[in-house]
């Protein structure tokens, strides 16, 4: 069976607790428990990780090179600033969607630019936690 590795960056731990104006009510363990289960009505394995830490992640993208078809990631503020992430992606052979909980385009200028998007098949932003699962949608297709 093919597996996505669902992966959150700093902060997103406290989804649901943390200025819910912005992310919304929903909590990461609903997310991780909702994309599980949809992963599995596609016919796809799904390894969840969250991390406040920059080395974690990429770890674990490197973990992704031999057990993963592909990766949905929300890098949170390592969207941003993060080279180290887009160098782990890269090195990263199968399909990445980035997501974003709100819509970075409509925030400040700081969260406009993203380095993960030089590597993404794929951008959501803005549907809210929905745009986890319109990920997990689109690489079923994608590693049909
Ligand atoms: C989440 C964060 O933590 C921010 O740093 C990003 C992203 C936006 C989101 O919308 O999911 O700028």
């Amino acid at each position: 069976m093919k597996t996505i590795y669902l992966l959150n960056g700093p902060n997103l731990n406290l989804l649901g607790k943390r200025q819910p104006e912005i992310y919304g009510h929903e909590t990461l363990a609903d997310v991780e428990r909702d994309c599980t289960a949809l992963a599995q009505g596609l016919g796809l394995g799904l390894v969840a990780f969250q991390s406040n830490h920059e080395g974690a992640i990429i770890d674990k993208i490197h973990e992704a090179r031999d057990r993963a078809a592909a990766i949905v990631i929300n890098p949170g503020a390592f969207t941003h600033t993060s080279i180290a992430i887009l160098d782990a992606l890269n090195a990263f052979d199968g399909a990445v969607i980035e997501v974003h909980i709100s819509n970075v385009h409509k925030r400040e200028e700081f969260r406009h630019h993203s380095y993960v998007s030089l590597r993404a098949e794929g951008v959501i932003a803005g549907l809210g936690t929905e745009g986890y699962k319109a990920a997990v949608r689109r690489i079923a297709q994608l590693v049909a």
